[in-house]
């Protein structure tokens, strides 16, 4: 593999450990704490995992005794989901520490997602595969995909995988469904009188995977640096040629957090946040008309160019729409094949007639190409695929219309649209991520040689420096609530959402109105790698703002 001038010199980057982990595993033990709960829907989730629920959480801990492994530890890895910058650090991490523990350690990983456990698809990753990319972006070492792991042949022939192999553990890198995934193979497995731990650990740039102990996902801190980057540089061409307004759609799935962390970061004329959209109950008419106001504003100070970031789930929590898709979802499970015969404009007919009259009216009043992109094929977990629905080309639109309507209007409104999405997923880590993930490959290590499963790695105190990282566990179940997936009632774990008490929203509404009509962007640059630490290590403003 020829490498870029960066990558030469990335590799020789070596990632920042939590204190505890510096000496490596066998100077470690775990300490336990309360045993934890679901916020919600306790005794269904007692229920469906009677063997992994309610176990205590865990921190790792530092001691000057060693206690090496007593035997090579065997353990496969799984990519799952989005790609996510900082993978390859997990992995790294996860083969050192395996190594600290015992220098025979095995590291196996699955290629293509969860479904190379499945079929037993795997290689040995060998010192000179890690070597190759440690610090680099992207899931390319094994790859990854979206395969869900639910029917119990499916987990069966998992557990021939893991007997040929014969693994101590199974380390799940993936994002809520996935690491969802991870609790219930875990808790199949436990049933099943196996002793393979299955450990998972926090992946996706959305952020929506969080808590008082995860603070943020990886790859969130990398991916949104990037989208402010671009934002940045587009906002500049906006001031520059004073012609077009932009319309850019950012990824992170139902969740707002990159949108908000973006705004907070660029400081654009204007941000949507689909949490306050939903909480307000605000409709397509009423978030067109306020961005039509923004832009008259700036239009009668002769500005007809501007920003806007629009999150990519945010037609799914206007309130009407949010109807509409729960009623689309349920249909398409419960008539897949009558759905799947029809072909072109038939579907959407087919569709409308079989919505209530309400849903009815809000599907019918939309532009044709949304109509089919909301018909699109959901995600294995029933997601509906919202990086898919051209909703910046939507709202450009609606705006268009607005301003078309009023008299008052002299300005020009011509409009770019983008997405990123993409861009950022793969992206090289940042300084902050390459050390976090790093971090989470060693701390799932140490949860395998302590023989725990079902739990889901942690790192926390992110934004007070590494020396005062802590690391350890958290039992999965405990994230979890009940979820409508595919027309069934499922426990999933829980999105967590933008808090508009939260200090990151509070921050942007105490501030966004100052931004509307002043040109008071920041353009933020690209990710550093090597230079001064107030422009290398930065954590993001969200975390920064709570304070972790
Ligand atoms: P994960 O939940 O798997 O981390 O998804 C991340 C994400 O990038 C979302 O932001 C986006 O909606 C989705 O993946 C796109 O999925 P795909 O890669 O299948 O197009």
């Amino acid at each position: 593999m020829t490498l870029s001038t960066l990558d030469t010199f990335r590799k020789q980057y070596t990632p920042k450990l939590p204190t505890a982990l510096r000496l490596g595993l066998a100077h470690t033990a775990w300490s336990e704490g309360e045993k934890a709960e679901p916020k919600k829907d306790r005794d269904t989730i007692r229920s469906a995992f009677p063997n992994t629920y309610g176990l205590p959480i865990l921190k790792l801990q530092n001691r000057s005794e060693t206690t090496p492994a007593a035997k090579p530890l065997r353990v496969g890895v799984v990519l799952s989901g989005g790609q996510a910058p900082g993978g390859h650090n997990v992995i790294a991490g996860l083969f050192d520490g395996l190594r600290s523990l015992h220098a025979e350690s095995k590291l196996f990983g699955f290629t293509g997602g969860p479904s190379g456990l499945e079929k037993a698809k795997y290689e040995e990753l060998t010192p000179d595969i890690i070597d190759a990319y440690r610090n680099t972006g992207g899931f390319d070492i094994i790859g990854s995909g979206r395969t869900k792991l639910e029917s119990t042949e499916q987990f069966d022939r998992c557990i021939e995988t893991i007997k040929s192999l014969n693994l101590d553990g199974i380390v799940v890198i993936g994002g809520d469904d996935s690491n969802t995934n991870a609790a219930v193979l875990a808790e199949y497995f436990r049933a099943k009188g196996l002793a393979t731990s299955v450990v998972g650990v926090p992946k996706t740039i959305d952020g929506d995977l969080k808590n008082e102990y995860i603070e943020t996902s990886f790859g969130f801190d990398t991916a949104v640096k990037t989208y402010s980057e671009l934002i940045g540089n587009i906002a500049r061409d906006a001031r520059s040629a004073r012609k077009y307004w932009h319309f850019i759609k950012l990824m992170g799935r139902s969740a707002s957090h990159i949108t908000l962390e973006a705004a907070l970061r660029t400081q654009t004329n204007a941000a949507l946040i689909s949490e306050e959209v939903e909480a307000k109950k605000l409709s397509l008419n009423d978030i067109a008309t306020s961005l039509a106001d923004i832009v008259s504003e700036r239009a009668a100070v002769g500005k007809n160019y501007g920003v806007v970031l629009v999150p990519e789930g945010l037609i799914e929590f206007v309130p009407s729409m949010k109807s509409l898709i729960a009623e689309l979802n349920d249909m398409l499970a419960h008539h897949e094949a009558e759905f799947s015969s029809l072909v072109g404009d038939t579907k959407t007919a087919w569709v409308s007639a079989k919505l209530s009259s309400g849903s009815a009216g809000t599907f019918n009043d939309l532009p044709d190409n949304i109509r089919l992109q909301l018909l699109m094929d959901r995600d294995p977990h029933g997601n509906v695929q919202v990086s898919r629905i051209e909703t910046e080309a939507l709202l450009a639109e609606l705006v268009e219309r607005k301003l078309h309507d009023r008299a008052d209007f002299s300005g020009s409104f011509s409009t770019q649209r983008h997405f990123f999405g993409y861009e950022g997923r793969a992206a090289a880590p940042s300084n902050f991520d390459a050390d976090y993930c790093f971090g989470l490959g060693y701390t799932a290590a140490a949860l395998i040689n302590g023989n725990k499963t079902g739990y889901i790695c942690y790192i926390r105190n992110l934004s007070k420096g590494v020396d005062a990282w802590e690391a350890g566990g958290l039992p999965i179940t405990m994230l979890m609530n009940m979820e409508q997936r595919h027309g069934k009632p499922k426990p999933v774990i829980e999105k967590a959402l933008v808090e508009l008490s939260g200090p990151a929203f509070t921050e942007f509404a105490a501030n966004r109105n100052d931004w509307r009509v002043e040109d008071a962007f920041q353009y933020p640059g690209p990710i550093q790698y090597f230079g001064p630490s107030e422009v290398c290590d930065g954590v993001t403003r969200t975390l920064e703002l709570e304070g972790r």
